[in-house]
Parts: C-alpha cells; structure tokens; sequence
C-alpha cells in the first residue's frame, strides 16, 4: 500500500514542522511582549499565577489565573501569549466554573446498580484501581490485548491511550478527534499534499477567504477567530458555502446557499470551469502538480449548469466564485475545514479542496495555505513494542487496511463495535473510556449501548458525570486541566507576514487539586502496575514527564516559570514552496485501493417524503456536551432552539418558541424538546440544532434535560468508504408538537 504513513509521521506532519532554532539564539527584546513582571499582584490583591493552559475545548489557549487565597477567581489571557494573548472565549472564562462544579467527581465510584442505571458507591483509589486492573489483565489473559477498546480524547488521554496501544497492545483505539471530527480532512491531505493540513491557512493576509461549511463565530478557537476578523479587516472578500446563513454568511461578501451533501459537485464545477477557461496556474501545474490532465478529465462533465442543479444554487453564482477566485490566485485561503465527517462522501469533498488550492498554486504562499513551522519538543511515553499489528495507518483489524486504505490513526469506530458486538472476527471484552463522551459523541446510540452490554468490564476516567459514565462499572475522577500539569503547546504567531515567532509552553496548574481527583500519570501507572507492566513505565509522575518533554528543547518547568508561562524564540518564515513539494489531482494509489483517483462526487441520499435533513453545528458558548452543567454557559445557552425555515414554519403554523419534539426516519424520538426559531437563514429541507445538548444524567443539575440531544437522532450511519469515519448528516426528521407528529411540505 503507497499510503503507508505511521503514526509517529502521521503526527509530526500533522503537527506544527520541526525547526530546531537554537536556543541561544532567543532575543526576548524582538518579542515585543510585555515586560511587566506577570507574577504581581492583580485585582484586589490577588496573586496572578502563569502557565495555565485551557481545556473547556480542544484549542488550548494559553491562560493566567486570579487566585485569591487559595480559590481561582477568574481566568485571563496571558498577556505573553503570541497565540491567544489576552483574549479568552465565554467557555474559557467560564472554566472557573467547572472547576467548582459541586456535581464533579470527586472519588473513585463502584457501579452498585446497572449498567446505564448506575447506584455509585465510593470506594478507596486502592479497591478501584485493583479492580480496573484485575479485570483489564483478565480480559487480556483469556482474549489477547485486542479484547480491550479504548476510547480516548484530550490531552490527558495520551498517555494512557499510548500505554494500551504500545504496551499492552490493543490496536482498537478510536478517538473522536479523528473518526468522528477531522481524521478525514487529515488523510485526504496526506493522500494529496503528503501532509494533515491543520487550520492555519494565512487568513490575515489572504485576499479571498473561502469557508465550505466553516461556521467561523459559532465554532469559537479564539486565535483562529482573531486571524479570521484580521483578514476581513485587512480587506478579504469572503465566501462561504453553507445551507444555513451562519455566523460567517452573516459576513460573507458571497453566500453560497448550497444544498447538504453537494459541495464536492461545486468544487469539481468551479475546477472545471478553472480548467477550461484557462484561469488556473500552469507554472504551478506544471512543476507542483500529477496527474492534471487525468483530473481535468475526470472533472469535464462538470459544467457549471450542472454542478447548479445538483446543488440547488445558480450557475452565475458558481461562476462568480470562481471568477474572484481566479482574479486573486494565488493568494487565496482555502480553509480544509475541521469537523469534516459530515455525509459519508466527505474524503473526496476534502480532495477537493486540496486540490482547488493546488490549481489556483495557493500552497505556501501569502494568503495561501502555509505550514506553521513551530518549535519541536520532544516527547516522553511508552516505548513501542511490536505487538504484530504496525503503528500506522492501517494498523487496524488485519483486513482493514483493505476496507479503508486512507483510516485515520486508531481503528475506525464502527469495527470497533461490530467486533464487539458480534465477538466477530475476535472478542472485544473490556472498554476504557478517557475524556470522550460516545454516547454523545458517536452517532447510533443503541449501538453503543449494545457495545457497552458485550462488556465484561468498562472504566471512565473523567471530571464529570456525564452520559457515557452511567455506563461504566468503575468511574475515576480526574483532575481537571485547571489543577494539573500535562500537555506541551507549542505553535507560531498567526500572522505570518509579521516577525517570525515560536513559543513553548506546557499546562501548568493553577490550583491544587480537590477531593481525591488524581492526574492521568498515577491513573495509568497504577493500572500498568497491575497488569504486569511496572518494569516498562517511562514517568513516574507528571512534572517529570513535563520536565523531560521541556528539557528537548532545553527548557523546565521552573525556566517556564520565570518566563512567565511562555518561551518565545525567533521563528522561521513560512513562506516559499519547496522544491518537491507535489499535489496529487490525481493520485493513483488511491485508484489502486479501489476509490477514485480524482476527485468524484457521490450523491447522497435525500430527505424521504415529509422529512427534512438534520443539521447541527457549534453553539458559541458551549464545547459539544462538556460545557451543558456550567452555570454561566448554561444561563448563556439554556437550549438549542431548531432552526427551521420561515416558509416552512408558516405552512406548519409553528411560530418562534413553539415547544417541538421530535422523530427521525427510523422511528426514534427525541426524548426531550427545545423550542423552534423561525428564519429565513435555512433551507427548506433541513432543520439546524446546536449540538451536545439534552444530557440524560440526572446527576448534572444544571444540564440534565435541557434542550435536545442530535445524537440520538442520528440514527443512520454514513461511513465513509475511503476512511472509515461517520458521516452523521444523512438522518432526517419530522417535529413533533403536542404530541402530533408534523410532515414537513415539499
Ligand atoms: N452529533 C454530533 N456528534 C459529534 C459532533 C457533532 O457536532 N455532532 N462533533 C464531533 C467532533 S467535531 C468532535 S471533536 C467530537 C468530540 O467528542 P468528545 O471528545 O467525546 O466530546 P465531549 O462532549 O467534549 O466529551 C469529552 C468528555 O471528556 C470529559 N472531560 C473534560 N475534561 C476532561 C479531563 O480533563 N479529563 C478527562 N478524563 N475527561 C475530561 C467531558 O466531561 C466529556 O465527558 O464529537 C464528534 N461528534
Ligand atoms: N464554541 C465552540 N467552538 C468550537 C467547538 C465547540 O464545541 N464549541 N468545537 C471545535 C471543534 S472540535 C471543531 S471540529 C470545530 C467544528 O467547526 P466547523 O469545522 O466549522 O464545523 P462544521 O461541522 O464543518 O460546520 C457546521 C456548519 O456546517 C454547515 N453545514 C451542514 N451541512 C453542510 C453541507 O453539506 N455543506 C456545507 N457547505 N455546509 C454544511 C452547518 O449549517 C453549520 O453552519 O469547532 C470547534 N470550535
Ligand atoms: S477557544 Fe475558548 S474554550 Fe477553547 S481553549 Fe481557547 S479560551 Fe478555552
Ligand atoms: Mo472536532
């Protein structure tokens, strides 16, 4: 197989490049940050404590915290940060409250009761770890290491996902981040440029912005979102394609209304029209591209009128974008998106992308995609071992190579259930659940439920009581990103015009930790050491992983420190393409593995008689499930109103703040409400609802029951062929008002 990438590649493609600067070399005069010492005394007295790193999502921003005897008081940007700098979102301003959550978990919990209808007793971090070990040891004694699934996301999910892929040897390990969020757009890169693209296109210095679904406003990363206003500011014209008028239509100078599940039609239209009109690149075509005239080919039948019908938009439209396309190439910003898993035909659509970027030669170029060349630091873990199934992409069950040759790292979710399920081709008997929500998280919730009934043995690690922990058989509170060390960011300036800039950073705490919550180095050296793993474990404690991490780059914890959080060095310029640098427009492997070469666009299936599409996205204030119990974001969001059509609305007699229900195609009902918002900024054949609403636990006070779930509405499964990963758009619904179900007009 070409597509041959490991792991260990995978990620330091995907992560920022190396480029080793010579520490001595670092001149804090250039860094033009401020010079007032950070560990003073801040509002009424309180002590400014530095190096906090936020986790209320996955971007990281980097964090001072207001600490008042002993109690954080509020929580700031750190005024060093090249990143974020002062700035913080709702969510990450309200992580004070998280903190505090009197529901947390506090110790470790014994499931007295059912699974899914859990009695928690409390017991001793002894009997719980004795039992989590004993019962995983078991699982691999009677079924090989593969009897165990894990279920891993964030940062404090590495260490113990790597301990049970390289240690103990399972490779069916399935993080959310790739299978159900972004794995796609990174494969289809790699499968095109050789390289995960990240989201760092130069929006400040583009001159055309192009977002295919990005709702930039409502999904909130706060440096990305300052690059993003920074380009508009600097003048770029913005396009954006979405069925719904989101907050980035808002500002769009074109909106582009595009029926669900058709953008790769549209892309291969404006290629083609590119192509044929002879407003594409040829020296870039010429000397960074393969397979052009294959491409351009297989592209042909795509006119511009028929890319129109098939999206449902006008041809003139179709052409206009081109048009400013083509006027400004190649400084043009293709976002390659990051929620991608969206239809089940989502590979090709970031092909798409990928390529469109290439034609218009936008790759490594001002206002073009850009790598972001950061600082390398090392990392400690455990060492790998050969278990007999590779650290790559295809490392998965042994015939799943052959079913997704371009899987992201980890094992595609749904083997990882049909396997259990079925204990076909083998038994999966234990799951160890780390920061990730599946029954959220991952679309067909009775099928998750059927996995966790296969189980002998489930654990969970998290800080909250949430959907999935009603599942486990023993719960384990950690500590929370506020309260523990962990997670090494580095990065570059976003603005890459400007000096060139790297900094280092790792999460420090800020507080000390409660109760009896512990840091995922005990959590899993514990458990190792009752499984038989002691003689292998590479740390014993986080700071000194931290240190050892730091000390690659000729850092510690306390040089941090006296650096106030953050270590800036001069970066290198982003710009200039490579000399081997190649775009595949069409890529023969991928031929080869049995999927289209080119770019191909493949229908998906349409909404059945009397039922509309369901979409969801990102409430701004609130991260997926994680943030339903946190009393500020809560009283900022209460719900997720469903966005229906005006038109629609009018013809059903439904008016804004109907209380609706509602039933999806295969019969399921939601199993709360939310109210309706009427708008003229959605398609008629779809309705909109902010996702990681209606939790069912009834431990969390504030975010029990409030608003709707979309996951249990997402019954349909829609992988997608090339990788894998669940495409979750092609479920459909009818709303239900006072108990009488509404069939939603043509
Ligand atoms: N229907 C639908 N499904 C989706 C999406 C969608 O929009 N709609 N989005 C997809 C995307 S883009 C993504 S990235 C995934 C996200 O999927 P998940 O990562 O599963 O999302 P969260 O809901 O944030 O769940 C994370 C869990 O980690 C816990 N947690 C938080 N902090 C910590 C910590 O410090 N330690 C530990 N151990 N646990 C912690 C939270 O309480 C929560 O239970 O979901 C995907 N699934
Ligand atoms: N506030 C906040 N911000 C977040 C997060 C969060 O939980 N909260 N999560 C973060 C994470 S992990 C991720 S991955 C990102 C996700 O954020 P994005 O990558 O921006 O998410 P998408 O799911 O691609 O975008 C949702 C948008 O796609 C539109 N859409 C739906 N179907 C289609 C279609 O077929 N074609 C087109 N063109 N558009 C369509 C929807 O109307 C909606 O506006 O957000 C990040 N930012
Ligand atoms: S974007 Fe907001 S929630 Fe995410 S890391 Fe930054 S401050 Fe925290
Ligand atoms: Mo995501």
């Amino acid at each position: 197989m070409a597509f041959n990438l490991t792991r260990r590649k995978f990620l330091q493609t995907a992560s920022l490049a190396a480029a080793a600067v010579p520490l001595s070399k670092v001149v804090s005069a250039t860094t033009g940050v401020t010079k007032a010492p950070l560990v003073a005394k801040g509002t009424n007295g309180d002590k400014t404590v530095v190096g906090g790193i936020c986790e209320m999502c996955f971007w990281r921003c980097q964090l001072v915290g207001k600490v008042r005897d002993g109690r954080l008081m509020k929580l700031e940007g750190n005024p060093k940060s090249i990143d974020n700098g002062t700035a913080i979102c709702a969510r990450g301003n309200a992580g004070v409250q998280l903190l505090y959550d009197v529901d947390r978990l506090k110790y470790p919990m014994k499931n007295v009761g059912e699974r899914g209808a859990p009695k928690w007793k409390r017991i001793s971090w002894q009997e719980a770890l004795d039992e989590c070990g004993s019962k995983l040891k078991s699982t691999v004694d009677q079924y090989g290491a593969q009897g165990i699934c894990v279920f891993p996301h964030g940062a404090s999910a590495k260490y113990p996902m790597h301990y049970f892929e390289r240690a103990v040897g399972t490779h069916n390990v399935s993080e959310a981040s790739f299978f159900q969020c972004r794995g796609i757009r990174d494969t289809a890169y790699v499968a095109t440029i050789g390289k995960a693209p990240g989201e760092k296109v130069d929006m400040p210095n583009t001159k055309v912005l192009f977002f295919i679904g990005d709702h930039l406003g409502e999904n909130i990363h706060v440096s990305h979102i300052k690059a993003y206003i920074q380009g508009l500011q600097n003048g770029a014209k913005l396009i954006v394609a979405d069925p719904r008028f989101s907050a980035s239509a808002a500002k769009a100078d074109i909106w582009v209304q595009i029926k669900p599940g058709t953008d790769t039609a549209y892309m291969l239209a404006i290629m083609n029209y590119l192509v044929k009109n002879n407003k594409y690149d040829k020296a870039f075509v010429e000397n960074h591209t393969e397979g052009f005239e294959e491409f351009s080919a297989a592209i042909s039948e795509w006119t511009l009128e028929k890319a129109a019908k098939e999206c449902d938009i006008t041809a003139e439209q179709i052409k206009e974008v081109a048009e400013m396309l083509a006027a400004n190439a190649p400084n043009v910003a293709i976002h390659p998106g990051r929620h991608v898993s969206w239809h089940g035909n989502d590979f090709q659509r970031q092909r798409a992308l990928a390529c469109l970027t290439g034609i218009l030669g936008a790759y490594y170029v001002k206002g073009g995609w850009v790598p972001a060349k950061g600082p390398k630091v090392g990392g400690v873990s455990w060492a790998k071992e050969d278990h007999g199934h590779k650290y790559n992409l295809n490392y998965n069950h042994e015939e799943d190579a052959k079913v997704y040759p371009y899987n992201p790292p980890g094992t595609p979710t749904e083997l990882i259930r049909d396997c259990a399920i079925s204990g076909k081709p083998y038994p999966i008997k234990s799951c160890v659940v780390w920061g990730q929500n599946p029954m959220q998280t991952i679309p067909g919730q009775e099928k998750m439920k059927d996995l966790f009934r296969a189980m002998d043995f489930i654990m969970c690690v998290d800080v909250m009581p949430t959907d999935v922990t009603m599942w486990a058989d023993i719960l384990l509170p950690e500590s929370s990103y506020l309260e523990r060390y962990d997670f090494i960011k580095t990065g570059t300036q976003w603005d890459l015009s400007k000096e060139h800039q790297q900094y280092i950073s790792a999460r420090m705490p800020l507080v000390p930790a409660m109760f009896e919550r512990k840091d995922q180095i005990y959590i899993t050296n514990e458990i190792a050491k009752r499984m038989g793993h002691e003689a292998k474990i590479p740390v014993k404690t986080i700071e000194e992983m931290v240190d050892q991490n730091l000390a690659t780059a000729e850092l510690s914890i306390e040089k941090l420190k006296a650096e106030d959080g953050i270590h800036i060095q001069p970066g290198k310029d982003p710009y200039g393409i490579p000399e081997d640098f190649m775009v595949r427009l069409f890529n023969e492997d991928i031929e080869d593995a049995g999927h289209p070469g080119a770019p191909t666009y493949k229908p998906v299936p349409q909404p059945p008689k009397g039922f509309a599409r369901l979409l969801y996205g990102r409430a701004p204030v609130h991260t997926f499930n994680r943030s339903q119990n946190n009393v500020w974001l809560h009283n900022a969001m209460p719900d997720n109103p469903v966005w229906l059509n005006d038109q629609v609305a009018a013809n059903l007699g439904l008016i804004d703040g109907d209380v609706v229900g509602f039933v999806n195609s295969d019969g399921v009902e939601s199993r709360t409400t939310t109210t309706v918002k009427v708008t003229p900024g959605i398609r008629k054949d779809c309705v909109y609802m902010y996702h990681g609403y209606g939790s069912a636990n009834p431990l969390l006070t504030i975010g029990v029951g409030a608003g709707v779930d979309d996951q249990s509405l997402i019954t349909n499964l829609a992988i997608d062929p090339e990788t894998g990963c669940n495409g979750m758009r092609n479920n459909f619904v009818k709303l239900i008002k006072d108990g009488k179900v509404l069939d939603i007009p043509a």
